[in-house]
């Protein structure tokens, strides 16, 4: 009698993926107990991790740094595998150490002075939101004294906004401001060259750092961020560093335990088909005396194959998620439970992208932070929320800038000449100028008044790839750390799987967005992996000590 094992398929060879993959198969027994299949839609290995090259550099599309590297998997398996050192040149970003340069629109240079007020109030604002302050000794700037929890008790009362269900991280930003610039009325507004005042700078250089915010989060726009879940979210500490052999390795270090076949590459599925407890149907469900058990979920490829599996761990983004429970093109057959589509509905999934762009001319381009105009600015719209420009490490002629929301989707959309003249546009308006400068000295002219040449460009495109359709999650207002644990949840749900004749857990499911703390990162989508992995295990009583 041919008893089958197990047969359990993970969809995507990314970090979740390969996380599961790499502890499925590394538990001893598991190799005995498992067929092991991971079917990837894409034709390389890595997902959101995606090492590439430019002019030389090693450079990242995806994933870039290890947030904090105190208690991080990915930081540990780095070490492990000594990818920390490279000969070739990497994104470094040693330059951020660099003081950055501040330019407004119009060439004022700013002076760190003047700066620093307005990073520290966003600080701040920041740390209350996220939890790490509160205590009432944090003034919102060292003159005034507000104290935070005064300023949070009127901020909850102005308006009506009164609950904090609703409550978003940007309208709490900008009432933080408005307090804020509240305190300095008494002064004088400077008014200053190229259409700048005091005030309208301040508030530009909020904004700007409300756009590193942007895409820190890939929240189009913050008003759209919850506030509560921003306490919920963790970060290790330490340094947040970058990977010199690319993140890719991390990738590759956990699939090579895999033999080869393991992973099939170019297998896009169209179709997942699986038995929930009120569908069920009782053919070949039991082990038969002929020793054939079928299996419950089918799936099906774009290609019109299919395979059958006892257990699928799902991983793809939850963009793919979105699309694919909410278009008429339907993933799931029978559809997903109800609060599993209102979770993947509710949640939010941004876009964010980065642009390389080769510099051809002078090597001494400066960490250079960007002040645009709010209104009538001369900016085109798509660069207006990028914060800053800066070369990937020091001296490298290899320039760096993130995208986030509407902009990134355009920055997809756009042919590279139009990405050069747009960039070069905004380049000579902030630098031939900027000869004057607002309260204070500058303490380099070096690349000042030197013409600025492009050659290559490189963009990444996570909001139009349809397998991804966006980069990462982020907690809607309207949505909560509830849903990402219901994201979580195996299928047929626990409280369905009463009747006898159910396989459980059918559909698992992995990725990102399926970690309540560690959302967004590689290291959520790292631990979400091997949390799926582990359900597995412990369902079939294998030794979970390795
Ligand atoms: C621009 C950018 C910058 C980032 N920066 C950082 C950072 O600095 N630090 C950090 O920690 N994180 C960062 N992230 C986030 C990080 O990359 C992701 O959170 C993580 O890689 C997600 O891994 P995952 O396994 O959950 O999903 P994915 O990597 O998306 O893996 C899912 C896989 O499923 C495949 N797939 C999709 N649909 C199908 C289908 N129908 N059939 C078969 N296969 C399918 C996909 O091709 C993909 O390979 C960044 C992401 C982006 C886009
Ligand atoms: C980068 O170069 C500048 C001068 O060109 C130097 O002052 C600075 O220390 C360098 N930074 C690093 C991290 O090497
Ligand atoms: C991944 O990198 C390659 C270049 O190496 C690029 O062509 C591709 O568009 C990138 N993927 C995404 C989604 O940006
Ligand atoms: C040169 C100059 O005017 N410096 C002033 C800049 O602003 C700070 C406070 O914001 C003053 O202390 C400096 O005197």
């Amino acid at each position: 009698m041919v008893i089958k094992k197990p047969r359990i398929v993970i969809i995507g060879a990314g970090m979740a993926g390969l996380a599961a993959a790499n502890k499925l198969y590394k538990c001893a027994a598991s190799k005995e107990l498992f067929e092991l299949l991971v079917v990837e839609g894409g034709t390389r290995i890595g997902g959101r991790v995606n090492t590439s090259e430019f002019c030389g550099d090693r450079v990242e599309l995806g994933a870039t740094w290890i947030h904090g590297i105190g208690g991080s998997p990915v930081h540990q398996i780095a070490q492990e595998i000594n990818s920390l050192e490279s000969e070739k040149p990497w994104e470094c970003m040693d330059s951020l150490t660099d003081e950055p340069v501040t330019i407004s629109e119009g060439g004022l240079i700013l002076n760190p002075s003047f700066v620093e007020p307005i990073n520290d109030l966003f600080n701040k604002l920041m740390d209350f939101a996220q939890g790490k302050s509160k205590s009432s000794e944090d003034g919102i700037s060292k003159n005034n004294q507000i104290s935070f929890s005064e300023f949070f008790a009127e901020f909850l009362n102005a308006g009506g906004k009164g609950s904090l269900e609703s409550l978003s991280l940007g309208s709490f930003l900008r009432k933080g401001l408005e307090a804020y610039l509240d305190t300095k009325k008494e002064e004088k507004d400077e008014a200053f060259q190229s259409n700048w005042n005091s005030k309208s700078l301040e508030s530009a250089i909020f904004s700007m750092l409300e756009n590193i915010q942007r895409e820190y989060t890939s929240a189009d726009d913050l008003n759209k961020l919850d506030f509560i879940a921003e306490s919920e979210y963790r970060m290790f500490p330490g340094e947040e560093i970058t990977i010199a052999k690319g993140y890719i390795s991390i990738i590759e270090s956990l699939a090579s335990v895999l033999p080869e076949g393991v992973i099939q590459l170019g297998r896009k599925v169209s179709r997942i088909e699986w038995q929930p407890a009120d569908v069920q149907t009782t053919s070949g469900m039991e082990n038969g005396n002929n020793g054939y058990v079928s299996r419950p979920v089918k799936l099906q490829f774009v290609d019109g194959t299919s395979i059958s599996a006892d257990h699928l761990i799902v991983t793809v983004s939850l963009g793919v998620l979105k699309h694919g429970v909410c278009q008429d093109s339907c993933l799931f057959s029978p559809a997903l439970p109800n609060c599993k589509i209102q979770a993947i509905s509710r949640l939010g999934f941004g876009v964010v992208n980065k642009l390389f762009l080769q510099l051809n001319s002078n090597k001494n381009f400066p960490f250079l932070q960007m002040v645009f105009h709010q209104q009538d600015s001369m900016i085109p719209w798509w660069i207006k929320k990028t914060a800053s420009l800066s070369p990937i490490y020091n001296k490298s002629n290899v320039l760096l800038s993130w995208f986030a929301g509407e902009e990134a989707l355009a920055l997809e959309m756009l042919s590279d000449e139009e990405v050069l003249n747009g960039v070069s546009e905004t380049i000579s308006n902030l630098l031939p100028n900027s000869q004057s400068h607002c309260n204070g000295t500058v303490s380099s002219d070096q690349f000042l008044n030197k013409e600025v040449k492009f050659g290559k460009v490189l963009k990444s495109k996570w909001g139009t790839d349809p397998l991804f359709f966006g980069s990462y999650s982020y907690v809607a207002v309207g949505s909560s750390g509830d849903d990402l644990d219901t994201m979580a949840e195996p299928l047929p749900l626990p409280k369905s799987v009463v009747n006898k004749n159910v396989c459980p857990l059918q559909i698992l499911f992995a990725g990102e967005a399926t970690h309540r703390t560690h959302y967004s990162t590689t290291h959520g989508a790292y631990f979400s992996g091997i949390r799926e992995a582990n359900r597995l295990l412990q369902h079939y009583k294998c030794s979970n000590d390795i």
